[in-house]
């Protein structure tokens, strides 16, 4: 657990001699063929990477998920979720459910100082092709402030408004790769306004790069092992093992709001959400999860559903086409759940899942071209096709491994696309820095809209201007209702490009 000022990541390390032993057991000491050659800081290293490694897990991995594929993962009864939709009913019974009271048990539980806020924020960004660690990147649609600092406005909102005094600590998952990076920005940004010793930053874990059809862990380069972060996932076990659940559990934090670091638009503490998982007569879920109604079933985000009577995520990739294309009379679809990972997780529950009793979150493969230090030519190689295999872990993993009743285990609810989901993935089209604006604005324009504020709009309809709106300002639609005419405006000018609330 560190605040700063940060020392360099300190790893542990290995002696040569049992370093060499155990990669030769398992036939990967072409490792250390340069170690000789390297001075003495880079050859500890070295040592420190293979200590980072599980190698005496690596033999299965190697043999289920890269020498072989693991069969498809879904297989059972696969349902839709019983959802708290939109709509106010539950999706399977069509029962009211109380949202006010729901939304008041989520207020009280920040007023007591029982929430904190996650940021996974270890991902490479490599589709976006910036430079740097995501978080940096300039996203607001008027200010072009980094999606760090918009999610810190989040969180100082919800603090403003319902913590009674209490501060939210922010945890913020880096990877060995961008942590320094990270934190510097934080500092040189004074914490977004936020008090320094409530940003936790730990990193997660990696694993090694294994070259396609052999297993052989690739070399970077003469002194350096080819790792990748492993997946948000090792978020489970990277929250326990720095140290933080502990460090919660000292400040009375149970609950543990986690949101990706791509998208601005995602209320990071939210109250109703909160109140739905936790609220209810003190008991808690152990994972919950809230998705957008998907309209078009080939929508790449995985899919909320009941895996034999259990949460789950499947990837769009592993649900049948048939099963994702099958609609209701009313037109929309069965499974319509899209995954937009946010979820709450309860502190009790990371602590189970790494209790020592064996429960493990499954691999996931992915072919990639990686770049390597070919041994025998002693020469780097940037290959032009899929040369190996990375490894990762994904968070919504662990959602069927939660309690399998609906009330002890796993809530789901849906929010509004718009409200709540501008991710910024890629460069160009979907998914882009241009829709994130894009959304921004248009969720501004609605909520001014339904208070009466007068929103220029083009002939197709969308707003003809640039909005962003403090979530310190306004909270939701409702608070806007009460600002407008006073702290908003009562109209906006046709191609205004307007930061309303900066703080
Ligand atoms: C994820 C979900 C997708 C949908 C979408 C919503 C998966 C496989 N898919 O897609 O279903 O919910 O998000 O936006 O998750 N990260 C780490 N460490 C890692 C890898 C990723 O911290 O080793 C973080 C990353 O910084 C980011 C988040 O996880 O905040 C998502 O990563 P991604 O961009 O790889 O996820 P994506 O777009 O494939």
């Amino acid at each position: 657990m560190q605040n700063e000022p940060l020392p360099p990541l300190s790893l542990p390390t290995m002696a040569l001699q049992p370093a060499l032993a155990a990669l030769a057991a398992i036939g990967q000491e072409h490792l250390l063929s340069f170690y000789s050659e390297l001075p003495a800081a880079q050859q500890q290293a070295l040592l420190a990477q293979v200590a980072s490694i599980d190698l005496a897990g690596l033999p299965k991995l190697i043999d289920g998920y890269v020498k072989n594929k693991p069969a498809a993962a879904v297989s059972g009864s696969i349902d839709p979720v019983d959802a708290y939709a939109l709509s106010g009913k539950r999706s399977a019974s069509g029962a009211a459910w109380d949202r006010a009271a729901a939304r008041q048990s989520g207020i009280a539980l920040i007023g007591a100082g029982k929430v904190a806020a996650f940021t996974v924020a270890g991902g490479q960004g490599s589709r976006l092709g910036y430079d740097g660690p995501k978080g940096c990147y300039p996203a607001g649609a008027v200010t072009r402030k980094p999606l760090f600092a918009m999610l810190a406005d989040w969180i100082l909102a919800a603090q403003e408004r319902f913590g009674k005094g209490n501060t939210i600590p922010w945890l913020i998952m880096t990877s060995p790769g961008n942590h320094r990076q990270t934190t510097e920005f934080f500092a040189a940004n004074q914490h977004f306004g936020l008090r320094p010793q409530d940003v936790m930053f730990f990193p997660q874990g990696q694993l090694p790069s294994m070259e396609m059809g052999t297993g052989k862990i690739l070399l970077a380069g003469p002194s350096e092992i080819a790792l990748n972060p492993d997946g948000h996932g090792g978020s489970i076990k990277a929250l326990y093992a720095s140290g933080t659940t502990k460090m919660l559990a000292d400040r009375g934090i149970e609950q543990i709001c986690y949101v990706q670091v791509d998208n601005p638009l995602v209320r990071v503490i939210d109250p109703l959400f909160l109140g739905l998982h936790a609220g209810a007569r003190d008991s808690s879920a152990d994972m919950s999860s809230k998705f957008v109604a998907k309209t078009d079933p080939a929508e790449k985000v995985g899919l909320l559903c009941r895996v034999d009577g259990k949460t789950a995520v499947v990837e769009y990739s592993d649900a049948p086409v048939e099963m994702q294309a099958r609609r209701n009379p009313d037109g929309s679809l069965v499974f319509s759940a899209g995954s937009i990972a946010i979820h709450v997780i309860a502190r009790k529950f990371i602590e189970r899942l790494n209790d020592g009793s064996g429960v493990s979150m499954p691999y996931h493969r992915a072919e990639k071209k990686v770049a390597f230090y070919d041994i025998a030519r002693r020469t780097a190689v940037t290959p032009d096709k899929n040369n190996a295999i990375k490894l990762e872990t994904f968070v919504f993993d662990a959602l069927p491994l939660a309690a399998s009743t609906a009330a002890s285990g796993s809530i789901t609810m849906e929010t509004d696309r718009v409200d709540e989901f501008a991710p910024i993935k890629n460069a160009d089209g979907n998914d882009s820095p241009a829709t994130c604006s894009a959304i921004q604005t248009l969720r501004a324009a609605r909520w001014l809209e339904a208070a009466g504020c007068a929103i220029p709009r083009k002939a197709d309809g969308s707003p003809d201007c640039v909005l962003e709106l403090s979530p310190r300002i306004a909270f939701d639609g409702d608070e806007v209702r009460s600002l407008v005419g006073t702290t908003l405006p009562r109209a906006i000018e046709r191609g205004a490009v307007i930061n309303l609330g900066s703080k």
